[in-house]
């Protein structure tokens, strides 16, 4: 046995509420604290707001939606878009390690993943605000029309703690490049990188009152979410929350972008290069210890193959070293909180009752004395309405079910209501492409996982999501259009 002893040489900090560009304590001093979930240290604490705080952040984001912010000329918001990124890229490794402590994944990966995408997210955003244009149509000799943007108003950024910059910065830089002022909410459980971007913005030149952020739990986020001069609310988290928040929002007809929970299908044909397969399904199981929306967590395989899968796929994945986050060699960290964590060790008592069979895992790591480690897991022989093939876990656990036909599979691939993401693999393209489009789902992936280009539509269907992401769809709905008429 071996005691966990984070070789952090960052220091954590403690979380503020940041208000009209200035950090500021909750007003009755409220605070709760950070637990570092690979240790289960405490980390430092966190300023716990509650309506007060919302509505003095809103009342900093309305004010600051006149004057500076909105008359400021395109390229320059887009140069400070730009330097946001720069400053995230120059605060990198402090930022990658607050990461890590806050969410127990191996540094590696918060390195060279969460934060090299948060500060992409800022660069991509720089470029692609100056080349937005409108619509506009001549109408025979009668009227030219042409359609008018403006931002959409007081914006609520409301996030889960998987990939906590990553995904906020997916959110507020497209949300500054179109004008918007915002209020954020991080996840109670992973608050730091966040508290660290806000002090980014000021000093890449966002004026005081634009960016705010309130740190607190879900009631601080329905303050957020009910506020009536919030004008839309953009949220990633659970759909079970997604639902809470619509409710919540409906009194005051909020704009809603929902990216929710997802129960993804992994569908590999037997004519599929297995060894890419396999190095793929790997990351697709287990990266970020499966707390990723779009891990391939139900797994289907042509049974001609099934059982030369099974055998590759179990021996590489008893490979993987779960352990210490700052370790380099780390392949699978800690689960992000306590509370996640029995809620994966209860699924792993579910399909023990459902009769599964565990191939690899089903336990938590041995070779750790504190910390919420749970070893990637393998489990066969369970049916299509098990709750673990149907219940998304969000940890490192996968389901592998054999098939015989692509009709079959198809039945059980769209037998969810959820409708995130897919990955198909197979070397006949015709097939791989005809199988994609009829997957109920807002990404399908061919022969790859999770390869993004930033302009694609991002976001899931049936209960995975409410819009898409990226690119145009980001600027659509970070922004009001008015179309105007002009009689010739
Ligand atoms: P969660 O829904 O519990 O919390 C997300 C955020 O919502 C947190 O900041 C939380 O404090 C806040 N919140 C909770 N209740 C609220 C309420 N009533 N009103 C307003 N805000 C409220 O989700 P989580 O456990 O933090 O994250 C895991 C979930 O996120 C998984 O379901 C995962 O699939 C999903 N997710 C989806 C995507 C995607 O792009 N589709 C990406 C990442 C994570
Ligand atoms: O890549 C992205 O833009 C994105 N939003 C990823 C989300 C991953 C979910 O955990």
């Amino acid at each position: 046995m071996q005691t966990t002893e984070t070789k952090s040489k960052v220091k954590p900090i403690n979380c503020s509420h940041y208000i009209n560009g200035k950090y500021v304590p909750s007003t009755n001093g409220k605070t709760f604290e950070n637990v570092n979930p690979a240790t289960e240290e405490v980390l430092g604490t966190v300023a716990e707001g509650g309506k007060e705080e919302v509505d003095e952040a809103v009342k900093a984001a309305k004010k600051a939606l006149k004057g500076e912010w909105a008359n400021m000329p395109v390229r320059k918001r887009s140069a400070i878009l730009r330097k946001i990124g720069d400053l995230i890229l120059e605060r990198q490794d402090e930022l990658a390690a607050l990461e890590t402590l806050d969410t127990g994944k191996p540094l590696w990966l918060s390195t060279s993943v969460d934060t090299d995408r948060a500060a992409y997210n800022f660069h991509f955003f720089a470029d692609y605000m100056t080349t937005v244009g409108n619509e506009s149509y001549q109408q025979d000799d009668i009227a030219i029309h042409y359609a008018v943007r403006r931002p959409t108003g007081v914006v609520g950024l409301i996030n889960p703690w998987n990939l906590p910059l990553l995904l906020m910065t997916w959110k507020l830089a497209p949300a500054l490049a179109a004008g918007n002022t915002v209020v954020m909410k991080p996840s109670e459980v992973t608050p730091m990188t966040a508290t660290i971007l806000a002090e980014i913005c000021t000093e890449a030149g966002v004026p005081d009152g634009v960016v705010n952020m309130v740190h607190g739990f879900g009631e601080t986020g329905a303050a957020i979410t009910s506020h009536e001069d919030v004008d839309a609310v953009a949220f990633t988290g659970e759909t079970i929350t997604g639902s809470a928040i619509m409710k919540s929002a409906a009194p005051t007809l909020k704009k809603l972008s929902f990216e929710l929970g997802g129960k993804n299908p992994n569908v590999i044909f037997a004519d599929a290069n297995l060894d890419d397969t396999i190095a793929t399904t790997l990351k697709s199981s287990f990266i970020n210890q499966g707390e990723v929306c779009l891990c391939g967590s139900r797994i289907y395989v042509e049974r001609s193959i099934y059982d030369e899968f099974l055998d590759k796929f179990v021996a590489k994945t008893k490979e993987l070293k779960v352990g210490d986050p700052f370790n380099e060699d780390t392949n699978v960290g800690a689960l992000v909180s306590e509370e996640h964590y029995n809620k994966v060790l209860s699924y792993l008592d579910i399909a023990k009752e459902e009769g599964g069979t565990f191939l690899t895992g089903g336990k938590t790591a041995d070779n750790m004395d504190k910390g919420f480690y749970v070893e990637p897991t393998i489990i066969t022989g369970l049916g299509k309405d098990s709750r673990c093939v149907r219940e998304e876990i969000f940890g490192p656990v996968v389901t592998v079910i054999p098939f015989d036909t692509e009709e079959e599979v198809m039945e059980q691939v769209n037998d969810t209501h959820y409708g995130l993401s897919a990955s198909v693999w197979s070397s006949d393209i015709k097939r791989a492409t005809r199988v994609a489009s009829q997957i109920e789902a807002g990404m399908v992936w061919i022969n790859t996982w999770f390869l993004r280009d930033l302009r694609t539509p991002f976001g899931g269907m049936k209960h995975s999501g409410i819009g898409r992401e990226g690119g145009a769809h980001s600027f659509d709905f970070y922004s009001e259009l008015t179309n105007i008429t002009v009689k010739l």
